[in-house]
């Protein structure tokens, strides 16, 4: 019989490539989805007649109940959450809600109607903030530096603790950043590759930036949705790092994009205050051998070929649409 995945966030960039992921195994693929006025289905659309789609929201615990009787999963990602960290500071509680306490809201679903179901969470790189050591590893101390990162910390001891509380099958993937044709134009990489695209098109002639020195280890989305999988088929529920082990200042992946479409950036990018938050995450790079030695995963994309995969993705987007 087929296995059943339930997924929240499923309209989101890494949702919508672990539906494609687990459909190409067989899965019988089900999509938790929040109501708006208008639908967000752009990244799923192409699968739509494939999957399953059920109402609900990190908020409401009856809805995430509703969802797992509904589907009967074998296996869970939540992947929903507020993911933008600069919002997280202009709505700090709502970000708690979904992705903090939103966490609680589901394990305690899971554990009420479906416990021996296997359960992966998204946790994040931001986790170590401040670093306290280079690279991070799975023991690396947290240091969040936003309320995004402190809503994540809280979501990833929960995981761990309903493992050793109630022996869930509940893991928690610490995921560097990982970007795609299907990033949200918010963030860098993709507000960049767009930015050069529109550049390179006549469409715009600045972009405004905010903190070109950060550093960040970024990585491809479909590599990361393979390693929250590779987490669940494994026989023990752990917790592993996902990143590609090299990082990069923003102004380097700047450089990388203007470069793709022949241009130099100096001459088109201003950097905005604005756009410099309230505390900066300096510098991240993980060390993911944990999930090279026990799940076998390895990234398969270099940061060019990504850069220039999205660069090409928006250029196309652009010219299809017509001026
Ligand atoms: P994303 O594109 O922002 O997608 C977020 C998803 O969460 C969307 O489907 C969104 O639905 C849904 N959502 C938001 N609030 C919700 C709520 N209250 N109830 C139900 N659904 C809700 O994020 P992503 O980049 O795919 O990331 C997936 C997960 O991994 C997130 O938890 C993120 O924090 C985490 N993460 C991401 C990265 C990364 O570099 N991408 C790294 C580490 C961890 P709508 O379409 O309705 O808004
Ligand atoms: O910023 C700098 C900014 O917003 C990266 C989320 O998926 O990954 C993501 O979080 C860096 C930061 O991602 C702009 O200051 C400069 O240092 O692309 P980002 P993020 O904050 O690292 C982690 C792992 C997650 O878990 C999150 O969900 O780039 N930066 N100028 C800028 N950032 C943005 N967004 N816009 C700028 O104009």
């Amino acid at each position: 019989m087929a296995k059943r995945a339930l997924i929240t966030g499923i309209t989101g960039q890494d949702g919508s490539y672990l539906a494609e992921f687990l459909l190409n195994r067989g899965y019988e693929v089900f999509g938790m989805t929040r109501r708006s006025s208008t639908n967000s289905f752009d990244r799923i659309s192409h699968i739509i007649d494939r999957i399953t789609l059920l109402s609900g929201d990190l908020l409401d615990e009856h809805s995430l109940a509703t969802a797992i009787r509904e589907s009967q999963p074998d296996e869970i990602y939540n992947l929903a959450a507020q993911s933008f960290v600069p919002t997280s500071w202009a709505q700090p509680v709502l970000t708690a809600e979904f992705t903090a306490v939103g966490v609680s809201r589901l394990l305690e679903a899971m554990r009420a109607v479906k416990p021996d179901a296997r359960f992966y969470q998204a946790s994040s790189s931001e986790m170590f903030g401040k670093v306290q050591e280079t690279p991070q590893t799975e023991r690396t101390p947290f240091y969040p530096r936003s309320p995004y990162g402190v809503s994540k910390v809280f979501g990833h001891w929960i995981t761990v603790n309903y493992r050793e509380s109630y022996g869930l099958f509940a893991c928690s993937g610490i995921l560097f950043n990982h970007e795609s044709e299907r990033r949200g134009l918010e963030f860098v990489s993709r507000k960049v590759t767009d930015g050069a695209a529109r550049i390179k098109l006549g469409r715009a002639t600045r972009l405004a930036l905010g903190n070109l020195d950060a550093q960040r280890d970024w990585g491809y989305a479909p590599d990361y949705v393979r390693a929250m999988w590779l987490m669940l088929q494994h026989e023990t529920p752990d917790d592993y790092v996902v990143a590609t082990g090299v990082t990069r200042t923003v102004r380097e992946l700047v450089a990388v994009a203007f470069e793709h479409v022949g241009l130099n950036w100096e001459k088109y990018v201003d950097v905005d205050p604005k756009l410099i938050r309230p505390a900066e995450v300096d510098v991240l790079v993980g060390d993911a051998s944990k999930a090279r030695r026990v799940l076998g995963w390895q990234p398969t994309v270099s940061f060019e070929a990504m850069i220039g995969k999205m660069v090409e993705a928006d250029l196309a987007r652009y010219t299809r649409n017509g001026p």
